[in-house]
């Protein structure tokens, strides 16, 4: 039996996906109100399939609760923030799991790190848990690092599809959680050591805040000098080796605006494109928030409580908050003391800002001009009733004359 410990967005669609395929699960989180919520029939987030997945697994048998089980395979999945100061990991949830783990976990089980951790945190942090409780790694405990890579909007289907990393000390190890993963994933599953593991995780998030950073890079530089930074990307990646990414209000996220942090609270002196990088990335909600004042003098508007942001979220299609541009752009907003901006997600349906809507149509009444912040369907879909409003949008989605860009 396999306990999953921590149901968020990555270890609840890993639990239903193994119990789907025919695993013994029981998915365990000290968040007693999820597991009631999960125990109650419904999903604690919105994802595409997620829903038809759970159902699936509740069939197949799986369980939710509080406590730690006795079983021979335990996959860690707990969230890994890091340190605003420092830049370091806090590797607080991932220990304190071990911990409860080593709690009840008999001689002889594996531990899998799911969880994103820089490299070299299971040595300092994790090794020393479980030799602190009088196991030897290797005979007592085996020790395996197996990083996620799943993409929220698309998690379901790149949990299938994806190709895998698993981390080991030893080589059989590896093996044998290689068999485990591949009861459900169908690409390739490479086994490798585990600080390789630890390291090529956060390698992929880094070599996409970079990416991304060079684009928002560029649109300041073409919005400087009068020029579509659209169009030059365009024709850009029409080159057989450039694939720049899209420029945009904002990085975020618990991924690709957190791991390449990891990279540079541990190795300062030698991340400086990874430093600036995040710096850029982090500049855009501020260099959003100029835009609005200077496309708002040159309507001549100036009430910027008739100013609505469309879209909350981090990314398009999720209900998922976390380090979203738009809550970094309100927040900066409150700092210049303004009256607040409007704003309105089909998404988030409880009240989590000020002046915030739950009705499309009434948000479009109070407002002069629209930011789209966040290329969510819904809002390509009802693209036609921003006409007659002034547009900025972030996201080059909008295909309505004089629209704005960043
Ligand atoms: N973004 C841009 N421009 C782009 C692409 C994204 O501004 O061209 C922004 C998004 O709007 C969002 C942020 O970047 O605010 C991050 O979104 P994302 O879609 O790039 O990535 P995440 O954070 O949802 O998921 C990433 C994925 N990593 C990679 O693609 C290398 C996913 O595969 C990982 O599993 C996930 O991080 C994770 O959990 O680590």
């Amino acid at each position: 039996m396999v306990n999953v410990i921590g149901l968020g967005y990555i270890g609840l669609p890993t639990a239903l996906m193994m119990a789907s395929h025919g695993v013994e699960v029981v998915g365990t989180d000290y968040n007693k109100e999820l597991v009631d919520t999960l125990n109650a029939g419904r999903t604690t987030f919105k994802e595409n399939g997620l829903d038809e997945l759970f159902r699936a697994a509740l069939d197949s048998g799986i369980k939710f609760t509080s406590e730690y089980q006795v079983t021979d395979t335990y996959i860690v999945s707990v969230p890994t923030p890091y340190d605003k100061f420092s830049k370091k990991i806090d590797a607080c949830y991932v220990i304190a799991a071990v911990k409860d783990v080593m709690k009840v976990c008999p001689k002889g089980a594996t531990v899998v790190i799911e969880s994103t951790v820089s490299p070299g945190t299971i040595d300092r942090f994790v090794r020393p848990v479980i030799e602190e409780n009088g196991f030897v790694i290797g005979s007592d405990i085996n020790l395996v690092h197996a990083p996620e890579r799943i993409i929220p909007g698309n998690m379901v289907y790149e949990l299938l599809h994806n190709n895998r990393t698993i981390g080991s000390d030893s080589r059989e190890v590896g093996e044998k959680v290689k068999q485990l993963y591949a009861s459900f994933c169908q690409g390739e599953i490479v086994v490798t050591d585990i600080k390789t593991a630890e390291m090529t995780k956060v390698v992929e998030n880094t070599f996409r805040a970079v990416n991304i950073a060079f684009a928002n890079e560029l649109a300041k530089i073409c919005r400087h000098d009068g020029m579509d930074v659209y169009e030059i990307i365009r024709i850009c990646n029409m080159h057989p080796r450039v694939n720049i990414l899209q420029p945009g209000p904002g990085v975020g996220g618990h991924c690709i605006s957190v791991d390449p942090w990891f990279l540079v609270g541990d190795y300062p002196s030698l991340t400086k494109v990874i430093g600036e990088s995040m710096k850029v990335n982090d500049s855009m909600p501020d260099f959003v928030l100029n835009r609005i004042y200077e496309i708002m003098k040159e309507k001549g508007l100036s009430d910027v409580s008739r100013v609505g942001l469309y879209g909350l979220t981090y990314k398009e299609n999720v209900d998922d908050m976390r380090e979203s541009p738009t809550l970094q752009l309100l927040e900066s907003q409150q700092r210049h003391l303004a009256p607040g901006l409007k704003v309105y997600d089909p998404f988030i349906t409880k009240d989590v800002v000020d002046n915030q809507y739950h009705d499309l149509d009434k948000f479009l009444e109070d407002v002069d001009m629209v930011v789209i912040m966040v290329n969510h369907n819904e809002i390509k879909e009802n693209m036609q009733k921003l006409a007659g409003k002034t547009v900025l949008d972030c996201r080059n989605i909008c295909d309505l004359d004089g629209v704005y860009h960043i």
